[in-house]
C-alpha cells in the first residue's frame, strides 16, 4: 500500500503531466477521510512552498445538480492558492486535463470566523463582500470518476477561478433569489439559483465552518470562500466559450483557447 506522501506525488505529476490517474481507492479501498484531507494539505502545502499563497477555501457538491453530476453526495471543502486565481478570463484547454466550468458566487471575510452550527447572522457579520465567480474544475483521476475521499484527496478538483470585478455588499439582494443561465457557446445549457445552494450560499460557508472547526480552524480576515456550483459543470475544449449570466448583478465568461 502507498504512504500518503506517494499520493501527494501522484496527485501533483498528473497536474503537471496533465495525464489523468486511476483513483486512489482502487488500490487502497480504506482510504479515510482524515487520511484524503491530510493529502490535500500536504498536497496544497507543497504548492504553497513552491512559490503561492494560500488565499482561502472552496465548498464543493453544495448543490443536489453537482452531486448528481459526479454521483457523491457529501459537501466537501478544498483549498485555493494565488496562482488558481485568474487574472484574465482565458484558459488553456492543453493546460489541464478534462476542464469543466461551472457557475458561482464568492465571499470575502473582513473578521475572523469560527465555531460549529453558527447562525446567517453570525456568518454575515464576518462578511465582507459578495462575488460573481466562474469556476474551473479539473479532476486529476481518470474520466472525472471518483468516490468522496479520492475527490477530497484531489482538493475538490481545483484547478482555476474567476472572480468578477464589481464587490457587492452582502445587502445587495437576497442571494437566495438570484439566478443564474449558463451558456455554452452561446446555447443555453443550464439554468441555477443561488438556492441550489444548500436553499442560500450563506449555507455553505456554515457548513465549511463546521468541516473546520473538527480540526480547531476557522476563516481568516482577508481569506475568500467559494461556495459551489449552482448548476451541473459544462466540459469544455478548445475553442469554447462559457458564460454565466446573473442578470442585473452581470455575467463571466471563459474562453477555451
Ligand atoms: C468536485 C468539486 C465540486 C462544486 O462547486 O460543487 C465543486 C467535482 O465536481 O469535481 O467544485
Ligand atoms: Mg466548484
Amino acid at each position: 500500500m502507498s504512504t500518503i506522501y506517494e499520493y501527494v506525488e501522484r496527485i501533483a505529476t498528473a497536474q503537471s503531466e496533465k495525464k489523468a490517474i486511476e483513483k486512489i481507492t482502487i488500490s487502497n479501498p480504506a482510504l479515510t477521510f482524515d487520511e484524503a484531507y491530510e493529502i490535500q494539505r500536504l498536497s496544497i502545502e507543497k504548492s504553497i512552498s513552491a512559490s503561492n499563497s494560500f488565499i482561502g477555501w472552496k465548498m464543493g457538491l453544495t448543490s443536489k445538480a453537482k452531486q448528481l453530476q459526479v454521483g457523491v453526495d457529501s459537501t466537501i471543502y478544498g483549498r485555493l492558492t494565488n496562482n488558481m486565481l485568474m487574472n484574465h478570463n482565458e484558459i488553456t484547454a492543453a493546460d489541464h486535463i478534462h476542464p469543466r466550468i461551472e457557475p458561482e458566487v464568492a465571499f470575502t471575510f473582513k473578521k475572523p470566523i469560527a465555531g460549529e452550527n453558527l447562525m446567517p447572522y453570525e456568518v454575515w457579520s464576518a462578511v465582507e463582500y459578495v462575488y460573481l465567480a466562474l469556476e474551473v474544475i479539473d479532476s486529476r483521476y481518470e474520466n472525472f470518476s471518483f468516490s468522496l475521499m479520492d475527490v477530497i484527496a484531489d482538493n475538490a478538483s481545483s484547478t482555476k477561478f474567476l472572480l468578477g470585478s464589481q464587490p457587492y455588499a452582502p445587502t445587495t439582494t437576497d442571494w437566495a433569489q438570484i439566478k443564474v443561465d449558463v451558456y455554452y457557446n452561446n446555447e443555453l445549457k443550464y439554468e441555477g439559483t443561488g438556492a441550489a445552494i444548500l436553499e442560500h450560499p450563506i449555507n455553505s460557508v456554515i457548513e465549511l465552518l463546521n468541516l473546520l472547526s473538527k480540526e480547531g480552524r476557522g476563516i481568516q480576515p482577508g481569506e475568500l470562500v467559494l461556495a459551489g456550483a449552482m448548476t451541473d459543470a459544462v466540459a469544455v475544449k478548445s475553442g469554447d466559450t462559457v458564460t454565466a449570466d446573473y442578470g442585473v448583478l452581470g455575467s463571466l465568461t471563459i474562453n477555451v483557447k
